[in-house]
């Protein structure tokens, strides 16, 4: 069988027979291999593609350390010594997130449906991993570093998390709950605890 010459100057070599000839070769390249090379180009605009839309217009961000902290003594010290959901405002909150083996605290958050919620997780013993179900929040929880996330829960209903970084042996037992209430009470302010106690720290 004889072997194609892209370095063919077309006076010779190919045998008609091979389908091969000079009219078949756009640029000494093979038919078969410009549409080879044709569905790659293809892919690596689709997968940019992919990639800029999620990036730029969903929110799919590369979670980078919002900050450090020692992780032997980070439980110690406010605010991850009361982990935990705080009001900043209307519609807007922050949850203080420990994932350690093996549970998450706070292990249920409860937010009125809309609101705005900024997460910081951190671990002080092993990595895990953070992901609240049916949203992009999804992170891996790294000792030393603080993971920081916001989402807006538009629609009322459970969300669990869950870690899904292999941790040992209690690995499935970390889970928790982040419940979205009816927004049913007139004023914009529900009733949470964790809200009155912050609100009071606030206005200190
Ligand atoms: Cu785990």
């Amino acid at each position: 069988m004889s072997d194609v010459d892209l370095t063919d100057d077309g006076a010779g070599g190919n045998t008609p027979d091979d389908g091969l000839n000079e009219s078949t070769l756009t640029m000494g390249v093979d038919p078969y291999e410009r549409n080879w090379m044709r569905l790659t180009i293809g892919l690596l605009v689709v997968f940019f593609a992919t990639i800029s839309v999620a990036g730029l217009f969903m929110g799919f961000q590369v979670t980078g350390a919002y900050t450090e902290v020692d992780p032997r003594i980070v439980l110690d010290s406010e605010p991850w010594s009361e982990p935990g959901l705080r009001k900043l405002a209307n519609g807007d909150y922050e949850v203080y997130v420990v994932a350690q083996t093996w549970s998450f605290s706070p292990r249920e958050i409860e937010v009125p449906v809309g609101s705005k919620v900024t997460i910081y997780v951190t671990s002080p013993d092993l990595q895990h991993g953070f992901k609240i179900t049916d949203t992009n929040i999804n992170t891996m929880v790294v000792p030393g570093q603080v993971s920081k996330m916001s989402y807006t829960f538009d629609t009322v209903g459970e969300f669990p998390y869950i870690c899904h970084e292999y941790c040992g042996s209690g690995h499935a037992a970390m889970y928790g709950t982040v419940k979205v209430v009816p927004n049913d009470s007139g004023s914009a302010a529900p009733d949470l605890d964790e809200d009155t106690s912050s609100d009071e720290e606030a206005a200190k």
